[in-house]
């Protein structure tokens, strides 16, 4: 019985793994699931590429094929050999549509620095497990100064046959260097946020997934059992364990041997720390979907939820994507999203490309031109609706330039007003009048050299009698006690 169960368990270790290189693997669906089924599959550790009402899209083997059928499941093959077929996705390649390499994309990177060094600096944010750097571009004014600035985060690869996902936020970072000087819009955004890109969270995995024509998912650890890879979006320490999650080594969704295990995990830990960013996006293929936290459970409580759901709703209006809530489409612990919101309050969410894993490169341009938009959205709200978030906003608000201020209070007021959320919104309260604090002294300052430009503008803002209750309170205090305000000026605001 013993010798039995052993190998049994090493048979399903193998089956499990559907990664060694000699393997076929298959993307197949499976049709007319039971929702038990479809949970069933995620907490077997198989390899689900999407999931649907009654099907679900897995990666597996010829064997496992074949167990299904024989257990009376439908299995409908969608692409019967991935390497093959990721090989004439390469083959068809051109020099104008091609994906990224790790190594183009460094030399990218590290041109642009060379050539934009005004608004942007490279470095690397740590190694991974092989020793390569993982390249983290700031884009914004005095990139070379930590400041006070509304940040983001866009990260792409955390998965290596996720090609799509280095795609996006490299033509981010290109739109934004290229159109600083001539767009007044790109402009403002970069003078005004702190815009971080780790365009490859996973060297390893991505160079795996290209170099040897293998459907690679994980990064690239040796597990020191015959069996390589951990999966970094089950690595994260806030809530890691076993839902959704392998703690089989080689499993596609191996969580690795505790929490933080990984040297590319931790590399985005230990600097979304530093950085404390208000927004993030990680990208992902496929299925066409934005996703918001929590994910590692259902009915997880989000008390930003509206926040969420409103940012997700509009970013949906770019790529007409569907949002929805990560542990709706499956309950996994331990991705990046529920420890960047769980732990650092930062409104993260991830983009599943696409609609399949990796589209002929012909197809980039229009990946790009449909999601960048929801990229520069997300910028510009983490000064807004980012604000509302705990992660380091003190100083930040207090630095806010005019405009930025103006949004954040039109936005989080046009929120919270309508919100249900009692709780989330004596918090949001005291941060509009943080924000409107500063953006009265900006006012302030600009009435006293004599232009009502700014003030006429508060005055359109529909939310605004809290502003102007602190402008009128500050200028009528200020010009008792000696400070010159011009008479009109002064009456204009008695009157307001
Ligand atoms: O499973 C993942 O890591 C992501 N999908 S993918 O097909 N790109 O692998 C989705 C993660 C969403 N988060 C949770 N469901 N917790
Ligand atoms: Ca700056
Ligand atoms: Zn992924």
């Amino acid at each position: 019985m013993k010798r039995y169960c052993i190998l049994v368990c090493f048979i399903f270790s193998i089956v499990a793994a559907g990664l060694s290189a000699a393997q076929t693997n298959a993307l197949v669906r499976l049709n007319n699931l039971s929702k038990d089924q479809i949970v069933n599959l995620f907490e077997d550790g198989y390899d689900v590429a999407k999931e649907g009402e009654d099907f679900a899209e897995v990666v597996m083997t010829r064997q496992q094929m074949k167990n299904f059928k024989s257990n009376g499941y439908s299995v409908e093959i969608i692409i019967e050999d991935l390497n093959a077929y990721i090989k004439k996705v390469q083959a068809g390649q051109t020099k104008n549509s091609r994906y990224y390499t790790f190594n183009t994309a460094t030399d990218q990177l590290k041109k642009w620095a060379e050539e934009y060094k005004d608004i942007c600096i490279l470095k690397s944010i740590g190694k991974s497990c092989e020793n390569r750097d993982i390249w983290a571009l700031k884009v914004s004014d005095n990139p070379e100064i930590d400041e006070a600035e509304p940040a983001a985060l866009i990260m792409g690869m955390h998965h290596a046959r996720e090609w799509p996902s280095v795609e996006v936020p490299m033509a981010t970072i290109k739109l934004l260097l290229q159109d600083y000087n001539t767009k007044q819009k790109y402009k403002n955004l970069v003078d005004s946020r702190e815009i971080w890109f780790v365009p490859i969270v996973n060297p390893d995995g991505f160079i795996f997934s290209q170099e040897q024509s293998q459907y690679w998912r994980k990064n690239r650890r040796d597990n020191g059992n015959g069996s390589y890879g951990v999966d970094l979006n089950r690595n994260y320490g806030y809530k890691w364990g076993n839902t959704g999650a392998s703690s089989w080594t080689s499993s596609n969704t191996y969580h690795g041997t505790g929490p933080f295990s990984e040297p590319e995990a931790c590399a985005i830990r230990d600097f979304a720390k530093k950085e404390r960013f208000q927004a993030s996006i990680s990208f992902h293929t496929y299925s066409e979907l934005i996703l918001y936290p929590f994910g590692y459970g259902y009915n997880v409580h989000n008390p930003n939820e509206d926040v969420f759901v409103k940012m997700s709703n509009e970013m949906a209006k770019f790529n007409r994507y569907r949002p929805q809530n990560s542990a709706d489409l499956y309950p996994a612990m331990g991705d990046s999203d529920d420890y960047l919101y769980g732990e650092l309050k930062v409104l993260s969410f991830t983009f599943e490309l696409c609609s399949e894993f990796i589209p002929p490169a012909s197809q980039i341009d229009d990946v790009c031109d449909l999601n960048v938009p929801a990229v520069l959205y997300l910028i510009d709200k983490a000064g807004t609706y980012g604000l509302i978030s705990p992660s380091g906003p003190e100083e930040i608000i207090n630095n806010l330039d005019f405009k930025t201020a103006h949004d954040a209070v039109k936005d989080i007021n046009d929120l919270y007003k309508s919100s249900s959320n009692i709780k989330a919104r004596n918090e949001v309260l005291n941060r509009i009048e943080k924000i409107s604090l500063r953006l009265a002294d900006l006012t302030v300052q600009d009435l006293k050299n004599g232009s009502t430009e700014k003030w006429n503008q508060i005055s359109e803002l529909s939310q605004a009698s809290l502003v102007k209750s602190f402008i009128k309170t500050r200028v009528l205090f200020n010009n008792a006690h000696g400070e010159f305000f011009r008479q009109d000026i002064i009456e204009k605001i008695k009157n307001s």
